[in-house]
């Protein structure tokens, strides 16, 4: 496996002298975040990532994520230029070395939490979904952002957007999906880029809206859309995994033997009885998901794709962006890096005897 660690760029507090003392960090997983989504990302903001990763030690070839323009998961409007520009930029992130692209296909809205900052008993503060407070939202208030959204719409355009993807239905972003994987696969696999859909977070609809990257059922159709490594996954264990339906360590292990998954977002959740959760430490205790399954599964059949500790929790009085302090995702990281050992060390020692 490549350990990885998401990258903001500039404007991240979280520095890239500090990402490379982390044991065994490998890859920067970034992006351009100059430009709108849909828009080409120019050269020189992509070799500048490329060059700065590079002069701290570190690989810049994950790119999370180039976003799909809505005209595109709604097949309307300029999705025809939008599908170019997409083509484009996976041509020029391959040039400066990328070898993975991360995206999703979320209409409007990409992870939604109710809670950015709920306390827990040991003073640490991390995001949470609670189904009661979910209830109480209305995401055409206005009033509503998280860090996950984009936060330009205005109301208006939200409302028209609402309708639209009420009319598309699943079956029609299916439909939309199958066009933008035809097109941008292809391309993906000549350039020597793996796509890595990212699981929708929650992975069920949400606002009434269609969500279809949800389960095992939902990933074979997606996969079989294009039967090629370069159409693979993003398997975000906290995504899936907050919903009790998706058996996390079983889904690693049959997508890790069929080679599709290109990364790994690892990270717990606890789920509680009536579907609300919370963000957790890594450690497989302080939460609802086996992290030692989920790695064993992994390296039990060669996976060699890229990790990234994903969330973590706000500890030590860091402030910044929810989810992507450095101190719990270091932490994360340190104890994949024990799992990984371990689980290397017995497959080998298995292999030997
Ligand atoms: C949340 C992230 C997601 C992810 C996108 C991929 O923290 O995992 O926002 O980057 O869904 O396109």
């Amino acid at each position: 496996m490549k350990m990885s660690f998401r990258w903001y760029g500039a404007d991240d507090p979280v520095s890239l002298e500090y990402i490379r003392q982390i044991p065994n960090m490998r890859s920067i997983v970034s992006a351009v975040y100059d430009v709108k989504p849909g828009q080409v990302w120019s050269e020189e903001s992509i070799a500048w990532i490329a060059r700065t990763c590079e002069e701290n030690g570190l690989v810049f070839d994950v790119v999370e994520s180039i976003p799909v323009h809505e005209d595109i998961k709604l097949g309307r409007g300029n999705c025809a230029q939008y599908l170019e520009n997409y083509k484009e930029n996976i041509r020029r992130v391959a040039k400066y070395g990328v070898k993975c692209v991360c995206y999703n296909f979320m209409p409007v809205f990409d992870w939604t939490r109710t809670q950015l900052d709920r306390r827990a008993v040991d003073g640490s503060t991390s995001l949470v979904m609670y189904m009661e407070q979910l209830a109480g939202l209305d995401p055409l208030s206005g009033e509503l952002s998280l860090p996950g959204w984009d936060a330009s719409y205005q109301k208006e355009e939200l409302r028209e957007l609402f309708a639209a993807y009420a009319e598309l239905g699943e079956e029609g972003l299916w439909r939309n999906l199958e066009r933008f994987l035809k097109e941008v696969v292809p391309v993906a696999e000549a350039c020597g880029v793996r796509m890595a859909i990212h699981p929708d977070d929650p992975p069920y609809p949400i606002f009434g809206l269609p969500r279809i990257i949800t389960c095992e059922k939902n990933l074979d159709r997606m996969l079989a859309i294009v039967d090629s490594p370069a159409n693979s996954l993003t398997l975000c264990t906290g995504s899936l995994g907050c919903a009790a339906f998706n058996d996390i360590p079983q889904m690693v292990e049959k997508y890790a033997a069929m080679d599709r998954i290109a990364f790994m977002h690892i990270r717990n959740v606890k789920l509680m009885e009536d579907g609300s959760f919370e963000e957790r430490a890594h450690y497989t205790a302080c939460g609802s998901l086996d992290m030692a399954a989920i790695v064993q599964a992994l390296v039990r059949n060669g996976f060699d794709g890229y990790v990234r500790p994903d969330h973590g929790r706000m500890i030590w009085g860091e402030t910044g962006k929810p989810g992507y302090g450095l101190y719990d995702r270091a932490l994360g990281a340190a104890y994949l890096n024990g799992l990984f050992e371990m689980c290397e060390k017995e497959e080998g020692a298995k292999r030997n005897a």
